[in-house]
């Protein structure tokens, strides 16, 4: 069986919405990120990370991916060409999304007080901003980022849009991209990986 470490309020939420599309068993031990659980299976003390027998592996898309690998779904085959363009997705979603929502975090409340930044604030949605824009130029009439294949990245931007939405409460142009964003958080894994969430809410 699957361990879970981190709580699902997390990044972790990957996984759990990953396990619940691969219909998985899986348990989840909700350590806090920055706690010493946390630090005792990864010296940066980030969560998430995955227990497979008396292996730890650490990083949300690296456990992603592991966990569509070994199970021969939601993923094409390492060395096919339409890998190459699933794995570019997937840098798309942690370069060009990702760090420009994680940055503004940072500089909202992460960081300590007298480090942010509302400058380094407006830069992030600038460039969020430009990622949308080159997003609905990429995804075009296609239903996932890989066409009519559900990936990796579909999870991991579908993740993302929670936080544009209801952490930094950013706008997601409507049409193409807001309805992609729309198909993808409806999904009933990802619905049921909510309701797992919402378990361990405080
Ligand atoms: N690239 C890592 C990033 C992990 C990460 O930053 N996790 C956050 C929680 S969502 C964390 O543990 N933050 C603690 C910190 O930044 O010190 C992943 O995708 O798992």
């Amino acid at each position: 069986m699957y361990k879970l470490i981190g709580m699902p309020a997390t990044r972790a939420f990957r996984v759990l919405w990953m396990f619940e599309e691969l219909e998985v068993k899986y348990e989840v031990d909700p350590v806090a990120p920055r706690s010493d659980e946390a630090k005792a299976f990864n010296p940066s003390a980030k969560v998430p990370m995955l227990q497979v027998g008396d292996d730890v592996i650490i990083d949300s898309v690296a456990i992603c991916q592991f966990l569509a690998d070994s199970n021969g779904k939601l993923t094409f085959p390492a060395g096919s060409i339409e890998r190459a363009k699933q794995d570019s997705w997937t840098q798309f979603a942690l370069d060009d999304v990702e760090s420009t929502l994680w940055y503004s975090a940072k500089h909202s409340f992460v960081l300590p007080e007298e480090m942010r930044s509302k400058k380094a604030r407006k830069a992030c949605r600038h460039d969020f901003d430009r990622a949308m824009t080159a997003f609905e130029a990429r995804l075009g009439a296609n239903t996932y980022v890989m066409g009519d294949t559900f990936t990796v990245p579909d999870i991991i931007l579908g993740h993302l849009a929670g936080w544009a939405k209801i952490n930094a409460k950013w706008d997601i142009p409507k049409g193409t991209v807001a309805d992609y964003f729309e198909r993808v958080r409806s999904r009933p894994a990802f619905l049921k990986a909510m309701d797992v969430r919402k378990s361990y809410d405080s």
